[in-house]
């Protein structure tokens, strides 16, 4: 099973590392929509603003060409952001279907009933599954131009070598005239980042500390979560904001029937959230072989959708 050697193969490494993709069980996406509606948590109302206040600017870019497509988006969750999107293409007459991917069936039927209620005439394909295995199936189903969303700045939660060959991969299941619009948080004050991932009310520790949590109950483990603490660094030359959890003693653990050792202060490296200046963001677009076509920002610029061209 793949979270079991994942899990084992972190922790065995120097130093130990869990993979932040493992922090979305039941709780863990519970607690996601807690962190969202955090007033340090900037990144969802900065986005938002965008969907709600530039959808022309959104929806111009997209219509640049009038031939019909397919709005594909990763990772679609509850898509507040993108109805905003969708109710404008709809009001613009826009021959469009719209096919989110998740991995959550259950997030996938929530959203598909919303979505028939708020706007019945919209043309509406659900894809369940992985995003690249979602992009080939999407292409199977029609060959119409691609308009793909990958929003929340999910891509700050890659490291730079693994976001360059995302968009590397990303490039291969699209054609010339696709657009990519992608959300990234961009670099500002460092106290307003490292805030949004540090809050007083410690909802963004227990986020990481119920991946021990899962572990415990999925791999039959006895981490003792008393004895781990959240700890949050944000790098202002990088752009990394990285969480980790420290474990308070020396202390053994046993993940099915596998005994890891904890030295005293020895940390777990839990999650990156880069972020970027919009001049990084266009490198990369570069060297994965799209082109800029533009990026709009929220009215404090602390974010960006950034549309990328085939
Ligand atoms: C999902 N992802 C973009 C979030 C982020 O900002 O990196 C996950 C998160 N981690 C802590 N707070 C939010």
């Amino acid at each position: 099973m793949q979270f079991r050697f994942d899990v084992l193969e972190g922790l065995s490494s120097t130093p130990k590392k869990l993979h932040s993709k493992y922090f979305y069980d039941k709780t863990g996406d519970a607690l996601f929509q807690q962190i969202m509606a955090m007033p340090e948590y900037y990144l969802t109302n900065c986005e938002l603003d965008i969907f709600q206040n530039k959808t022309s600017e959104l929806s111009k870019i997209i219509l640049e060409t009038d031939a019909a497509f397919d709005l594909i988006e990763l990772g679609a969750g509850d898509g507040t952001k993108s109805a905003f999107l969708l109710k404008h293409l709809l009001n613009e007459k826009a021959n469009f279907n719209y096919m989110p991917i998740d991995i959550s069936a259950n997030i996938l039927s929530v959203l598909e009933s919303k979505l028939k209620e708020d706007l019945p005439e919209l043309s509406i394909t659900c894809l369940e599954g992985e995003y690249f295995r979602m992009l080939e199936k999407a292409a199977e189903l029609s060959s119409r131009r691609k308009v793909v969303l990958f929003l929340g700045s999910n891509i700050g939660n890659m490291e730079k070598e693994e976001a360059l060959s995302f968009c590397h991969s990303l490039n291969t299941y699209l054609s010339s005239g696709d657009i990519v619009l992608m959300g990234f948080d961009l670099k500002k004050n460092p106290q307003v980042i490292l805030d949004a991932y540090n809050d007083k009310s410690g909802i963004t520790a227990a986020f990481n500390l119920n991946l021990l949590t899962r572990i415990n109950r999925e791999l039959t483990a006895d981490f003792n979560i008393e004895k781990f603490q959240h700890y949050q660094t944000y790098d202002p030359l990088s752009g990394a904001c990285r969480s980790f959890l420290i474990s308070l003693e020396k202390q053994v653990v046993t993940i099915d029937g596998q005994l890891v050792n904890f030295e005293k202060d020895e940390l777990i490296y839990m999650e990156l959230s880069q972020k970027y200046a919009v001049e990084e963001s266009e490198l990369l677009a570069n060297s994965s072989g799209f082109a800029t076509i533009d990026h709009i920002m929220d009215s404090k610029s602390w974010f960006t959708d950034v549309a990328w061209l085939v």
